[in-house]
C-alpha cells in the first residue's frame, strides 16, 4: 500500500504472503458514493492472478505451517487475528464507509462487534471431533475424522465487506482450510487494510488467505472454475449465486449461498405500535435498505392499518439524509451506480402497477440533504402481493405496505415469494409468537425485534435466499469433510469376491 502523491491511493493485493500488482499491470477506481468521487486504485486481478493465488492456497493447505498446524495453535491465531479487529475497528470502519457509503454508526458497531466472531470460532478450533461409531460387523474398528474441505473461494458482496468476510473466514480457518477472498469490486479497500493490519501482523502463513480483486465476470468466475478450489462461499444476489452453483456444479464444488429476499415484518393489531413503528423503520430504511434481511413487505393487519401507517410515516418523514461520516445522519447514498438506478426504476415500477406513493418516490438531490447517489426513503401503499414491487428484490429504501385480515391471510402473503430468508413479527400475544415462526417459510424469524444477529445463531435462507447456514456451531460443517475409517483387526481378509455388507461377509 502506498500513498501516491496528488492522486489516488493505490493499493496492492495479497497473494502467497506477498503484497502484488495485478499480473496484467491492470487496475480500476473505488469510488466514494458520498461524494462520487474516486479514491483509490485496486488491481485489476484476472484469471492468471486467481490461478495463483489457488495454487498458493492449495500448498498452503497441503504442507508448510498451516498444515501442521495444531487445531489448539489455529485457534490461538484466530483469538489474534480477533484482537487485532478489535485494535483497527475505527479504522477499519471509516475505510468501509468511504468505499460503500454506510453509515459510520453502523459500520462502528459492526466493526466493534466483528472480533466476536473470530474470537468464537477460535474457540471451536479444537472442538471439530469425529466419533468412534459401532458397526454391524466383528474384528472393526471404526471412527470418523473431520477434515478441512481444502481450499475455499469465498466471495464477497458490497454492503457489510468485513462483516460479510468475517462469517465466512473465521470458520474456514477454524477448520484448517486455506482461502482466496474475492470481495466486491466496489469494496476492496477494506479487506486489503484487513489483510495488512490484522492477517499480515498476525502471522497467518503465507497462501492460507489471499485476496483476488477484480470483476465478478473475471476474477469470480476463474475462482468458481478452478480446479484447486474445493468449495465456494457466496453473499450476493440470487441470479448472481445461480450462476455461481451451476458453474461450481460442473466440479462438484461444495457451495453455500447466502442470497435476497423479500422479507415480511408482520405486524398485529395487539402489538407496542412504537416498538412495531421503529422495526418497521429500520427494517427498510437502516443501511439505506441495502441488506439481503430488508424487512421490505410490511404486513399490517387492517384493522390498525391507516393509524399505524400515519405513525409510520411521522417518524419516516424526520429521517435525516446527509453524509455517511458523521453520526447524526440517519439514511446516506446507495453504494453503486446500478444499484441506483435500479432502486429508482423499481419506484417507477411500483408507480406504474398502480401503488400508492405516500413518501419519497424519487431521488434525492443536495436540497433534501442527498447527493448524487441518494434516494428519498420511499413508501408505498395499497401494495397487492402479487405486484412485482412486492415480489422482487429491490436493495433499496423502499417500502411495500400491504394490508392483511388474519394471522392465516398474514402467512399466505408471507410465503407468497420466491425468497425466504427472514421474517418480522410484531404482537403481544404468546400464541402468536409461537405459531407464527413456525408457519414462515425463512431462515430467521424475529419476534418484536428486527435485524439482531450473533455469531452464534445459525444465518441463511430457505428457497431462493439460500443453501447452507452461517454462524453458529453449524457454520463449520460448511467448510468439512466427513471420512470415515475402517481398521479390520480379523485373523484372515474373508472372501475377495463378496462384498463386506453383513457381519457374515
Ligand atoms: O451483486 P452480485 P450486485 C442483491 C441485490 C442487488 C443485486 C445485484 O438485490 O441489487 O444483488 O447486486 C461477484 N461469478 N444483493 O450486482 O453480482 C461480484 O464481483 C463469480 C444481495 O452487486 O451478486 C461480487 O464480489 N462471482 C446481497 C459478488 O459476486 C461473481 C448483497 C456479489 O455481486 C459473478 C449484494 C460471477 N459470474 C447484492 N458475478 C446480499 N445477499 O446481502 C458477480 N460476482
Amino acid at each position: 500500500m502506498q500513498d501516491v502523491p496528488n492522486t489516488l491511493k493505490a493499493y496492492k493485493t495479497y497473494i502467497d504472503g506477498q503484497w502484488c500488482d495485478a499480473a496484467s499491470g491492470k487496475t480500476f477506481q473505488t469510488f466514494d458514493p458520498y461524494t462520487g468521487e474516486p479514491w483509490a486504485l485496486i488491481p485489476e486481478c484476472d484469471a492468471a492472478d486467481v490461478d495463483r493465488a489457488c495454487n498458493a492456497a492449495y500448498r498452503a493447505f497441503e504442507s508448510g505451517p498451516w498444515a501442521s498446524m495444531t487445531q489448539t495453535a489455529r485457534g490461538r491465531m484466530l483469538r489474534r487475528i480477533a484482537s487485532l479487529v478489535e485494535k483497527h475497528a475505527e479504522h477499519l470502519a471509516r475505510i468501509e464507509v468511504q468505499d460503500n457509503g454506510k453509515l459510520i454508526s453502523e459500520m462502528s458497531a459492526q466493526l466493534k462487534y466483528l472480533p466476536e466472531w473470530y474470537y468464537y470460532f477460535g474457540g471451536l478450533a479444537d472442538k471439530i471431533t469425529g466419533a468412534v461409531v459401532p458397526v454391524d460387523k466383528p474384528d472393526t474398528f471404526t471412527y470418523t475424522l473431520r477434515e478441512p474441505a481444502g481450499v475455499c473461494g469465498l466471495i464477497i458482496p458490497w454492503n457489510s465487506p468485513l462483516l460479510l468476510v468475517g462469517w465466512k473466514l473465521a470458520p474456514a480457518l477454524a477448520a484448517g482450510c486455506t482461502v482466496v477472498i474475492k470481495p466486491s469490486e466496489y469494496t476492496s479497500a477494506s479487506l486489503l487494510e484487513f489483510m495488512k493490519l490484522v492477517i499480515e501482523e498476525a502471522g497467518v502463513p503465507p497462501g492460507v488467505v489471499n485476496v483476488v480483486t477484480g470483476y465478478g465476470a473475471t476474477a469470480g468466475e476463474a475462482l468458481v472454475t478452478h480446479p484447486k478450489v474445493a468449495k465456494i462461499a457466496f453473499t450476493g444476489g440470487s441470479a448472481t449465486g445461480s450462476r455461481v452453483a451451476s458453474l461450481a456444479a460442473a466440479s462438484f464444488k461444495k457451495v453455500s449461498l447466502e442470497l435476497g429476499g423479500k422479507s415480511p415484518n408482520i405486524v398485529f393489531d395487539d402489538c407496542v405500535l412504537d416498538d412495531a413503528v421503529n422495526g418497521a423503520i429500520s427494517g427498510i430504511f437502516a443501511a439505506t435498505g441495502q441488506t439481503c434481511v430488508a424487512g421490505s413487505r410490511l404486513l399490517v393487519q387492517e384493522s390498525i392499518h391507516d393509524a399505524f401507517v400515519e405513525k409510520l410515516l411521522a417518524t419516516a418523514r424526520t429521517a435525516k439524509l446527509g453524509n455517511p461520516m458523521s453520526f447524526e445522519t440517519q439514511v446516506g447514498p446507495v453504494t453503486t451506480p446500478p444499484q441506483y438506478q435500479k432502486v429508482l426504476s423499481y419506484i417507477d415500477v411500483a408507480k406504474g402497477e398502480g401503488a400508492r406513493c405516500v413518501l419519497g418516490g424519487g431521488a434525492a438531490g443536495p436540497e433534501m440533504g442527498g447527493g448524487k447517489y441518494f434516494v428519498q426513503p420511499t413508501v408505498f401503499t395499497g401494495v397487492d402481493n402479487r405486484m412485482r414491487i412486492a415480489q422482487e428484490e429491490v436493495f433499496g429504501p423502499v417500502l411495500s405496505v400491504i394490508r392483511f385480515k388474519d394471522e392465516e391471510d398474514a402467512i399466505r402473503i408471507a410465503n407468497d415469494v420466491i425468497y425466504g430468508l427472514a421474517a418480522g413479527v410484531w404482537t403481544q400475544s404468546v400464541k402468536r409468537a409461537t405459531i407464527m415462526p413456525r408457519r414462515i417459510r425463512a431462515g430467521t424469524v424475529w419476534v418484536n425485534t428486527y435485524r439482531a444477529v450473533s455469531f452464534t445463531m445459525p444465518f441463511g435462507g430457505f428457497k431462493s435466499s439460500g443453501v447452507g447456514r452461517e454462524n453458529g456451531q453449524d457454520a463449520i460443517g460448511e467448510y468439512l469433510e466427513t471420512k470415515s475409517v475402517w481398521i479390520s483387526t480379523a485373523a484372515s481378509a474373508g472372501n475377495p469376491f463378496v462384498m463386506k455388507t453383513s457381519p457374515q461377509s
